[in-house]
């Protein structure tokens, strides 16, 4: 059976409602299926939810909920977000659910059968909110970072993973292959780690302790410690242990953020590893959302929620900020001012009313039919020619398929501004006034319909609402992938629908309720 390509978001803790961070991560994972899907790929999407653990078990007390029940509540908060942004994802995995329990069970039991685990006592520092055991190594100025919450000794008999066995061959493994972990500061993170011997890993948790896991199917004793329960999800979702699982297995890409960086590129490989299992073929972690100097997280309660900015300037100038804007080695902060900016600037006045004013002049000058251009040539045409050639092959080749969102979308504005000027340059109005300009005045118009369409087609991953309402616009059923098979895909004669504002501007007055 052919691979298909299959790709991962974090599956997030249920102790809350989704926030911009968690958002930002699924609809960078939903762009590139998205991106796949257009280009004829077969796509596998998932995303999901973490629903084991403490923190879990003690919000549900809180609110007087079962466990269960509470996951369930959190599960539908995520879903209906999840719908809001246009999240087309392939499946959604719980991981209370039985296929993922048999999946971390017979993990589990393969690596005992193989002597990769082993019970011993164990004393060391516990981050509740990070729910890791944590090394003074990783404080800052003597204080534990604030996203690890409060951080308790505590000591206990425990399972181990035999981690540190495999740390030489992960060592070899990074270095063979630098495009492995990204982006390359991520990378050198791990390696810098890896210099250091690493411990083995606690996987478990006394039952007594944490009822709220799945059990050690050796030692009912205990239950899985969350991470080693989380990662597997991976697996359990494209069904290890049945004939589809080659169908998608290795994953071509986790995309996660840089705070579950170490899980991700030394828990999960080694386990991977020890299991006989391949390895995912990319580890991408972009960086965070700042608010001021901190992390945006819920242990800090300083979080954007994504449905208020929904309901003020929809799914996808939402989906474009955060493609545009968060980075993927960096740091970025959020601030609604950045994202009005964005919104006026590039959406309402740089795209919006480039692709407005091409189908309004040819309702104006051409009856609406779109004209066939029998000349160019001149430097404006030829600048504009260049400018679309390099901006489709850069989209294509270096941006999109690294997951190099703002990058992409920078190299598709130029696009826009190039157009825009192009308008500009040749006045089409002050053409339609000179009957001897009547084929020049052909050409522009036709050149900038076949740019609006080109546009639709490479926004369409980013903002699929938009490149709809462009494709209705031009009244075309759905646009063709752009790579280099694009040509002319509005014919000479066509009848374009009646333009409709594609994002009206939002006054800068109007504060985003949080
Ligand atoms: O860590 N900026 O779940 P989680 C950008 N259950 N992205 C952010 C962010 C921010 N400020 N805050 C959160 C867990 N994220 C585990 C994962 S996976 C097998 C188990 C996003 O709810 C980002 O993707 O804390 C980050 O990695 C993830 O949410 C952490 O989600």
């Amino acid at each position: 059976m052919a691979k298909g390509f299959y790709i991962t978001t974090p599956i997030y803790y249920v102790n809350d409602r989704p926030h911009l961070g968690h958002a930002s991560t699924t609809i960078w994972a939903d762009v590139q299926a998205r991106y796949r899907r257009q280009r004829g790929e077969k796509v596998f999407f998932l995303t999901g939810l973490d629903e084991h653990g403490l923190k879990v078990q003690q919000a549900a007390q809180k609110r007087g909920l079962s466990p269960l029940a509470h996951c369930d509540e959190m599960a539908a908060h995520f879903q209906s977000l999840w719908k809001a942004l246009n999240i087309q994802s392939d499946d959604f995995i719980r991981t209370t659910e039985p296929r993922h329990q048999k999946a971390v069970q017979a993990i589990l039991q393969k690596l005992h059968d193989a002597g990769q685990l082993y019970r011993k006592p164990y004393r060391g520092w516990y981050s509740q909110s990070a729910e890791q055991f944590v090394t003074e190594k990783e404080m800052v100025d003597g204080k534990w970072p604030s996203h690890f919450g409060e951080v308790v000794e505590i000591e206990e008999e425990n399972w181990f993973f035999r981690m540190s066995a495999h740390q030489d061959w992960l060592r070899e493994r990074l270095r063979a292959d630098p495009r492995w972990i990204r982006p390359e500061n991520r990378r050198n993170h791990l390696l810098a780690l890896l210099d250091q011997p690493i411990e083995d890993l606690c996987i478990s948790r006394p039952a007594r302790r944490l009822a709220w896991g799945i059990p050690l199917p050796f030692d009912p004793a205990y239950v899985t410690y969350v991470w080693f329960d989380a990662l597997v999800n991976y697996i359990s979702a494209p069904g290890h242990g049945e004939a589809r699982f080659e169908e998608w297995w290795p994953a071509d890409c986790h995309l996660i953020a840089k705070d579950i960086l170490v899980p991700h590129g030394i828990y999960w490989p080694t386990m991977l590893h020890a299991a006989g299992l391949e390895q995912p073929r990319r580890i991408l972690a972009h960086g965070w959302w700042l608010m001021g100097r901190d992390k945006m997280s819920k242990t800090l309660g300083n979080v954007v929620n994504p449905h208020d900015y929904l309901a003020r300037f929809g799914a996808d100038a939402f989906r474009y900020f955060i493609c545009r804007e968060l980075l993927l080695a960096n740091d970025t902060d959020f601030t609604e001012e950045r994202f009005l900016a964005r919104f006026n600037a590039d959406l309402a006045n740089d795209l919006g009313n480039l692709v407005n004013r091409a189908i309004s002049m040819v309702h104006r000058y051409r009856g609406g039919a779109v004209p066939a251009a029998k000349d160019g040539g001149t430097p404006s045409d030829e600048d504009l020619a260049r400018v679309t050639t390099e901006v489709r092959g850069e989209y294509h080749r270096d941006f999109m398929p690294e997951i190099e969102y703002g990058r992409a979308l920078e190299a598709v504005w130029r696009l826009v501004a190039r157009a825009n000027r192009y308008v500009d340059e040749n006045a089409p109005w002050k053409l339609a006034k000179d009957p001897a300009a009547s084929a020049r005045l052909d050409g522009v118009l036709a050149r900038l319909v076949e740019t609006a369409a080109l546009l639709g087609s490479l926004l369409e991953p980013f903002m699929p609402e938009t490149a709809a309402k462009i494709a209705a616009q031009l009244n075309l059923s759905g646009f063709p992938c752009s790579d280099e098979r694009w040509r002319n895909p509005v014919a000479a004669g066509h009848a374009l629908g009646r333009p409709v504002p594609l994002f009206p501007r939002v006054a800068a007055d109007r504060k985003t309720a949080s």
